[in-house]
């Protein structure tokens, strides 16, 4: 049994449903388009399951945050994209890809063909398992990559209200759920093996700052060891967490936020891969010229720093999602994309925002004992990154436009006396 399809998108995650609703602006007719996705639901914003989410109060659930609400655009509910023509195939892995043939196989035994074929399968939350340890089954251990992660993860903490929580893992995963899991009374303590928190982003002075305030809500920090077993009772649940330094952490739940790797196993052998992405041009192509990859799988050139890259961010899926459906539907209109690389975090009352590449000298300025701080970051002579906290919305555009600019610096002093005011006058 076989459908066929003009464009068939792969993943229904965010940059699936910025890619549809980007299609039907530029009047894709009805039937032409399918999602394939192994989520039993529409694209969502999936930044929501670490924050509003996981509130105790009034917190966000769907239908309110399908795409594409995070970008104030409109909210793509399933009747949208029955209104649309756009065939949605949920609760669907697709088990093998055949680029020669251009098509897919579902695991339910049905064969998808396609015109053009956009890759958006994201990325899966790396499992201790990988690291060569074990528990990650046991009934309090919570990753955090999908819907049903993150339900589970509430009822944990629903249990644990009261309770320790261990968080592995000092990136993105462990900040944003350790002050969630603060928010529902959880006492956390949060393990990691670097010297300081975020340190793929940000600078010893800066996380010096968030850990401060965190320690101020009551978490604890273990630095510069990693878990190397759990203690697990007879109902299957950890009772505590032992690290390689030696101590025992009692807890009653654990959550684990120790990286991702982006979904190429479909395509491996049959597309270029690089950077563990899969490789495309400047159109957002793939060795293939049928397909194409956007968001977290996708390594493709960072014009304004003349190399490739692949990011895991939610701005850079929204907008290649955008950009490819231009690349494909109007090719002879399309530049290369041309992508400012942007993150940003809120938890508690914080909010941070980074702009463009964190090498270089960096140059703090701000009150770090305030709530207003930043960090240049210049690069052979030229400012290349920025970051700010508790900045206006004016301000975090300032930031966007000057770090888009690379103005030149001649004198790195006189940067951190102008602070904010350098990108002002950029
Ligand atoms: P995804 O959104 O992960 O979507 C991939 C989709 O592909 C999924 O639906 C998956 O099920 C599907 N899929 C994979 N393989 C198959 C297959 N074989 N068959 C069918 N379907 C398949 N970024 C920020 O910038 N700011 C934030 O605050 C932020 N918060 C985040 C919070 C959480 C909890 C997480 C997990 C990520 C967060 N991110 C954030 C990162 C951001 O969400 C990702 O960069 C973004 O979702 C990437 O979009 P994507 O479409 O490439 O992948
Ligand atoms: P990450 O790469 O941000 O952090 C991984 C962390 O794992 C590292 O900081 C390190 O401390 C830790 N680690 C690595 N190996 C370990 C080990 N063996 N034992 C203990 N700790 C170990 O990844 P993440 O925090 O898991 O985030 C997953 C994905 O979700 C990323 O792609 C991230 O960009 C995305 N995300 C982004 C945001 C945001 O942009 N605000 C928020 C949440 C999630
Ligand atoms: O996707 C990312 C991310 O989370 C970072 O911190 O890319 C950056 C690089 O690792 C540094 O620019």
């Amino acid at each position: 049994m076989g459908r066929a399809f003009v464009y068939v998108i792969v993943g229904g995650g965010v940059a699936a449903g910025y890619a549809a609703l980007e299609f039907t602006k530029r009047g894709v007719p009805p039937g032409e388009l399918c999602i394939v996705s192994e989520e039993p639901i529409p694209p969502y914003e999936r930044p929501a399951l670490s924050k509003g989410y996981l509130l105790p109060e009034a917190p966000a659930r769907l239908p309110s945050f399908h795409t594409c609400v995070g970008a104030n655009e409109e909210r793509l509910t399933p009747k949208w994209y029955n209104e649309h023509g756009i065939e949605l195939v949920l609760g669907t892995r697709v088990k093998s890809a055949d680029v020669r043939r251009k098509t897919l196989l579902t695991a339910t035994g049905e064969t998808i063909s396609y015109k053009f074929l956009i890759i958006a399968t994201g990325a899966r939350a790396l499992k201790l398992e990988e690291f060569g340890l074990s528990g990650s089954d046991a009934e309090n251990v919570c990753y955090l990559r999908n819907l049903a992660d993150a339900n589970r993860l509430v009822n944990v903490m629903q249990s644990s209200v009261g309770g320790n929580a261990v968080v592995i893992g000092g990136g993105y995963i462990g900040m944003e759920c350790a002050a969630s899991l603060v928010i529902n009374k959880i006492k956390v303590t949060m393990v990691f093996p670097e010297a300081h928190c975020m340190a793929r982003l940000i600078t010893p002075k800066i996380a010096s700052y968030y850990e401060d305030y965190y320690k101020s809500k009551g978490v604890t920090f273990i630095k510069g060891t990693v878990l190397s077993s759990f203690d697990i009772d007879s109902n299957g649940k950890v009772v505590a967490v032992n690290l390689k330094d030696g101590s025992r952490l009692p807890t009653d739940m654990v959550v684990v936020g120790i990286g991702i790797r982006p979904n190429t196993s479909l395509f491996e052998g049959q597309l270029t891969l690089e950077k563990g992405g899969i490789k495309v041009n400047g159109k957002l192509q793939s060795s293939n010229s049928s397909i194409y990859a956007v968001g977290d799988v996708a390594t493709f050139p960072l014009k304004l720093f003349g190399e490739t890259r692949r990011l895991e961010h939610v701005d850079s899926a929204r907008k290649s999602a955008r950009h490819v459906v231009a690349a494909i539907m109007e090719p002879d209109k399309t530049g290369e994309f041309d992508y400012l690389p942007f993150f940003y975090s809120r938890v508690f009352t914080l909010s941070w925002q980074f702009y463009g590449d964190n090498v270089g000298e960096v140059i703090h300025f701000g009150d770090f004992s305030g709530n207003t701080f930043g960090a240049y970051w210049v690069n052979k002579g030229h400012l290349v990154g920025s970051f700010l906290e508790g900045g206006t919305k004016e301000e975090y555009e300032t930031l966007a436009k000057a770090t888009r600019l690379k103005p030149a610096v001649e004198d790195l002093d006189e940067l951190e006396r102008q602070g904010l005011g350098f990108a002002l006058a950029a």
